[in-house]
């Protein structure tokens, strides 16, 4: 007899996955809302979108969503926050949005420590656009904009996120996870859900980086995606957590 092992997050509008095929877009976006169903938060939650692939994060997930312009999403959810203090509000960005043009936006949010929770997918290349070098693409790592691979003496050494704003007082949480392996997917999981729990507890600002894939621009198949997230991107940025609430699991 069959046997229903796993159904559709009730918070993910069920509609055709258009990402492409090995994207970990839909897969993080189905954790943050397998996260918002177990925590039973739909109804308060306000998620922002970035510009970039992620987009249409406000497509899925079947919250409140915004969309704000390149960068600003930290901006916008502190806003919707001070606003609406019940509410729980996400960020969910890229890395050319969070790290490029956004960079002063997150460094901000997280200094004054907004309750506010922030999905941060490093998939270490601008996606939407074409595959240009991004802050996070790693040394020697060809792009559109590379083609012979990033240069540190040109383009300097690809920025660590987690870690830059792991010199800040008031973060509550930091952590780096991965979603190439069902195990790092449990993981990342588990922080994902924390980070919204912390929320809910007024604990400030909660910050999860997810290392993920752009099989398109990597110009890789979906499977040698995964053993590049496993053997380079989770050398230069390590899979931990860098800091945890007191009394934080
Ligand atoms: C204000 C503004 N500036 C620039 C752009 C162009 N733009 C759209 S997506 C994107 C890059 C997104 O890359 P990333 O954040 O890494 O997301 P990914 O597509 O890789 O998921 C850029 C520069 C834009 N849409 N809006
Ligand atoms: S271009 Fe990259 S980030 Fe965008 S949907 Fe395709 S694989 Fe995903």
């Amino acid at each position: 007899m069959a046997m229903k092992v796993y159904s559709r997050p009730q918070s993910i509008v069920d509609m055709p996955f258009h990402y492409c095929p090995g994207c970990h877009h839909g897969l993080i976006h189905g954790l943050v809302a397998e996260a918002i169903d177990e925590l039973e938060i739909a109804k308060k939650t306000v998620g922002v979108g970035p510009v970039g692939c992620g987009v249409f994060v406000y497509d899925y997930i079947d919250t409140d969503m915004i969309q704000a312009s390149h960068g600003r999403a930290p901006a916008v959810a502190t806003g919707v926050k001070r606003a609406l203090p019940e509410s729980i509000v996400f960020t969910y960005q890229g890395d050319g949005d969070l790290a490029a043009i956004g960079t002063s936006e997150i460094i901000h949010a997280a200094a004054r420590g907004e309750n506010i929770t922030v999905i941060f997918v490093n998939n270490a290349i601008f996606g939407m656009t074409g595959g240009q070098t991004a802050p996070t693409t790693l040394v020697g790592q060809t792009t559109t904009t590379a083609p012979q691979g990033r240069l540190e003496e040109v383009e300097g050494a690809p920025i660590q996120v987690c870690e830059m704003l792991n010199t800040l007082q008031k973060p509550a949480m930091i952590s780096r996870v991965s979603v190439h392996n069902p195990a790092n997917i449990m993981k990342a999981k588990k922080r994902i859900k924390s980070a919204f729990q912390y929320q809910l507890e007024g604990r400030g600002f909660t910050f999860v980086e997810v290392l993920s894939s752009c099989p398109t621009n990597w110009r890789m198949s979906p499977l040698d995606a995964l053993r590049f997230i496993d053997k380079k991107m989770s050398a230069y940025y390590p899979i931990q957590d860098f800091r945890m609430p007191e009394g934080g699991r």
